[in-house]
């Protein structure tokens, strides 16, 4: 591995900004000028009173930024709410959606450049330069693939978009299948599949398997780039001691028939030698009974502490993860 690291990270919202600080906290007291690109999430993204809306690519940048509400996980921190509650009146939007008014900002200046005409990355780059977040982000592609949720309805089956069913229903109606329309057409956002060629290690976030990483890697050319890369490719388990660190991907593993453990989802993702995503696969201490199962599928397993409490834990995660992907490169 060369002395700089260039690390890609395929990463969602939450979970995907807590390991990105973790990330950059252990590369800057360890590799100062690795180089950190993370290929965000777009399946959440979506239009709303006029405005496009990519809360994992906001969620990414706030938290790299230090300006994220720590207390919801999502949106600005000393955000006010005053054009959320005149949208209500006039009866516009979402009513159990709440756009903060510092948050519109963002959404605003992003539909504006996307108007005049801007690419989606392009406009993301535009959202990154406002803040020194020592990485950058790039949408896992340009093309409009937003999730739709097929929940079952009595003895009929009716499309929602993923943000009504996570936000309006907190996950309660049953999903029969998440979609992107669109997906198997779209490309890499550019620099994406070069990013995954040039690294030198690329790590799957704890993400939501289904609704973060899965959008992710079913953009074709980027499934073909993380097969092509000569870089390890890890992943950290978002299972621990059988649970999902957030409930609702239990949910969404159960409806696509995906076991809600660490090996079930490295089963999920696949050995990258048997045409799937994984070298290797960090599972939780509760978990290290998994690491059997995940070696058995061809997955190199590792184990370590995967809570995330502070900064700390996630750059010992983080520093775990590279160790694992470093301890099985010189292989490949
Ligand atoms: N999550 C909520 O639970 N309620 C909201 O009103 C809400 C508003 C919102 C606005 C902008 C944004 O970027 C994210 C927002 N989120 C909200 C979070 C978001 O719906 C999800 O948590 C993520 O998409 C899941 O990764």
């Amino acid at each position: 591995m060369s002395a700089s690291r260039r690390v890609v990270l395929l990463a969602g919202g939450v979970g995907g900004s807590t390991f990105a600080r973790g990330l950059r906290e252990h590369l800057r007291r360890t590799d100062p000028h690795a180089r950190i690109t993370i290929v965000a999430n777009t399946g959440d993204d979506m239009w709303l009173t006029g405005v496009r809306l990519q809360p994992d690519v906001d969620s990414l940048l706030y938290a790299l930024a230090g300006v994220n509400d720590t207390e919801r996980g999502w949106g600005r921190a000393g955000e006010s709410e005053r054009v959320s509650a005149e949208l209500r009146a006039w009866g516009a939007g979402w009513p159990w959606f709440t756009l903060g008014d510092l948050d519109l900002g963002t959404h605003l200046a992003r539909t504006g450049w996307l108007r005049e005409g801007a690419g989606v990355a392009e406009v993301v780059r535009r959202l990154c330069g406002r803040w020194p977040i020592g990485a950058e982000i790039l949408p896992m592609t340009e093309a409009e693939v937003d999730t739709i949720v097929t929940v079952r309805d009595g003895a009929d089956e009716r499309p929602m978009h993923f943000q009504e069913w996570w936000t309006r229903y907190r996950a309660s109606l049953e999903p029969v299948r998440f979609d992107n329309p669109g997906v198997a057409e779209a490309e890499p956002a550019p620099g994406v599949a070069r990013a995954i060629a040039d690294a030198d290690v690329v790590v799957v976030a704890p993400s939501n398997p289904v609704v973060s990483v899965g959008p992710i890697v079913a953009v074709p050319g980027i499934r073909v780039a993380l097969r092509e890369t000569d870089a390890p490719v890890v992943g950290v388990s978002p299972i621990i001691g059988g649970r999902a660190v957030r409930g609702m991907a239990e949910v969404c593993l159960a409806a696509i028939g995906a076991e809600c453990s660490a090996s079930g989802v490295a089963q999920l993702y696949g050995a990258r030698d048997d045409g799937g995503l994984l070298d290797a696969w960090l599972v939780a201490e509760e978990d290290a009974g998994a690491a059997p199962a995940v070696d058995a599928l061809g997955i190199r397993a590792g184990v370590a502490p995967l809570w995330m409490r502070d900064l700390e834990t996630s750059a010992a995660l983080a520093a775990a993860a590279l160790e694992l992907a470093r301890r099985g490169s010189a292989g490949r």
